[in-house]
């Protein structure tokens, strides 16, 4: 039998104009851990986005990170040059997180490994990732790396071509037993747990080196098909885990590493809930450990009965995000139906009614999609703030493969399929004479002030039947835009 390999997991370098830690930790790689150790192999993962790196907070050539509310935080940063996409943009560009020489010591501390896997995220940082995979490659010349992640799958052909990765991992997980055999000789004993049909195993958060907060799973994939999202090509098929892994995965980062702040990454967390996230946070709720849970990523409102806000509230969710879109009746319809403004109007009265305070609920409204007009995303905003609810302007971000994405090139004045730096959020790819950079401005400036208004004081606010958790709710990550 052959030996078992020793793989090194990388989660790479950001850059952009503006990046948060609000609740962003590697999960592609965490559980691709849980698997690789399952099947016998030995793991290590070097997060290049560690805000707490030793070597890095010693070095003064970085701008120093910060830590925020409930384990959020900014990055450490360095000024780095645009790229001529970006010539136009005038906002500085940066590099986030460790600084290169600790990766370089980090990667020395390790035996060598038999292979580096590096991971990806949003399509328009992939120069940090190419950046990582220089360097990885000046450390270990002759070893093997692969390319992973969101930008891996979406973006396979120019990261073939332009990573400098040996192989561009885009295919099915249940592939990658047999490729780890090819490349090594070593066939991981668990080869059939890596179907993408079965639940994920538990992230191996014990692999990061500081966990101030920790990302939860419930499940993958989503059954709505909206226009401008990307997460049926990236998880195909819906799978959900069980409530006694969802309990016993909690109680152990909370139990062992001192955990209270905990991040749902799923796509439909309140979709088919009933069978594991419902009895999870009901024997939470039971146990009074002053846990407390965010949703960075929208919750479906049309799921939020009054049970569920009574739930949530019990199980200590302290920031709550809806994904609202629009208030405009023909575009809800155009972007699947899944919410109406009489049920955004119902759940907020639900959320009062179970004690959680208005400023912990957020409403996520697009803007910049091919065909919205700045008019609707305006009056959402006021709609929104009016419902007591506090509005976040979510920037179009254009995705290969999701069903706008065809329209979306024909009408940007921009290469998006040949230029993935086009997709930034912040870029406005589809902007056109009528909603200009100009007016997104406007737009988050408005939605800012309508975060900021104070609100009519009411007899809820004033005896909150859900008691504030042990932090300040004065500070607050939910005051930001994922990208500011
Ligand atoms: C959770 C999430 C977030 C979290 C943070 C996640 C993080 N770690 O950074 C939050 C809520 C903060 C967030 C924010 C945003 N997000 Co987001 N997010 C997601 C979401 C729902 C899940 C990502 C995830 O963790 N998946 C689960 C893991 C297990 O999957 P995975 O990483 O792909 O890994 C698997 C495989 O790829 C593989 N793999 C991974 N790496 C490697 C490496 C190797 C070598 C191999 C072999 C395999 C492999 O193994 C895993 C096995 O299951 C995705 C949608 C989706 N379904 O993926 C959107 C998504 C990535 N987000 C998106 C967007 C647009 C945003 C925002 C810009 C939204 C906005 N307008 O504000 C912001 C920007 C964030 C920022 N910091 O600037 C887009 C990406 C668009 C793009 N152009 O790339 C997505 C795809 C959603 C969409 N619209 O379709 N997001």
């Amino acid at each position: 039998m052959p030996k078992a390999p020793f793989i090194l997991l990388v989660n790479p370098w950001i850059t952009d104009f503006a990046a948060h830690d609000l609740w962003a930790k590697p999960m592609g790689l965490l559980l691709l851990g849980s698997l690789l150790r399952g099947g016998g192999c030995g793991v290590a993962l070097i997060d290049c986005l560690d805000r707490h790196d030793p070597w890095t907070m010693a070095s003064p050539d970085l701008l120093p990170g910060r830590d925020g509310a409930f384990g959020t935080g900014k990055y450490p940063r360095a000024v780095i040059h645009k790229p001529p996409a970006y010539a136009q943009v005038p906002r500085r560009y940066h590099r986030y997180g460790i600084h290169p020489e600790s990766l370089t010591r980090q990667a020395l501390e390790l035996p060598k490994p038999d292979l580096v896997w590096v991971t990806s995220h949003m399509t328009y940082w992939y120069p940090g990732v190419f950046e990582t995979i220089r360097h990885l490659k000046r450390v270990f010349p002759d070893v093997p790396l692969w390319l992973g992640g969101t930008y891996a799958i979406l973006c396979r052909r120019h990261a073939e071509t332009l990573s400098g990765a040996d192989f561009v991992a885009s295919g099915s997980l249940d592939e990658l037993p047999c490729r780890i055999e090819a490349a090594t000789g070593y066939r991981p004993a668990n080869g059939a747990s890596w179907s993408p049909l079965r639940p994920p195993l538990a992230p191996a958060l014990d692999l990061l080196r500081h966990l101030p907060y920790a990302p939860l799973l419930t499940g993958l994939g989503c059954p709505y098909r909206c226009p401008y999202c990307a997460s049926s090509i990236l998880q195909p098929f819906s799978v959900k885990r069980s409530a006694p892994a969802l309990v016993e995965e909690i109680l152990r980062c909370h139990g062992e590493h001192g955990v209270q702040d905990f991040a749902f990454y799923d796509d439909a967390l309140l979709v088919n809930a009933d069978q594991a996230l419902k009895p999870a946070l009901e024997r939470i709720a039971r146990l009074e450990l002053g846990l407390r849970f965010h949703t960075p990523n929208a919750l479906h409102i049309r799921a939020l009965s009054r049970q569920w806000c009574d739930l949530l509230c019990a199980a200590g969710f302290r920031t709550i995000r809806l994904g609202l879109e629009t208030m405009r009746r023909d575009r809800q319809n155009e972007w699947g139906g899944k919410v109406e403004t009489e049920m955004f109007s119902r759940v907020m009265r639900n959320l009062r009614e179970a004690g959680l305070a208005p400023e912990d609920t957020g409403a996520y409204l697009m803007a910049g999609l091919p065909g919205q007009t700045v008019e609707e995303v305006r009056e959402s905003i006021d709609l929104v703030r009016e419902a007591g609810a506090r509005p976040f302007i979510c920037e179009y971000s254009p995705v290969p493969g999701t069903g706008l994405w065809n329209e979306a090139c024909r009408l940007s004045p921009f290469e998006l399929a040949a230029e993935p730096l086009t997709h930034n959020n912040t870029f406005l790819a589809c902007r056109r004479e009528d909603f200009t950079l100009d007016d997104l401005e406007l737009l988050k400036a408005h939605a800012l002030a309508a975060r900021r208004q104070p609100r009519q004081a009411s007899k809820q606010d004033a005896d909150p039947a859900c008691p504030p958790g042990p932090s300040a709710r004065s500070v607050k990550p939910q005051d930001r835009d994922s990208k500011p």
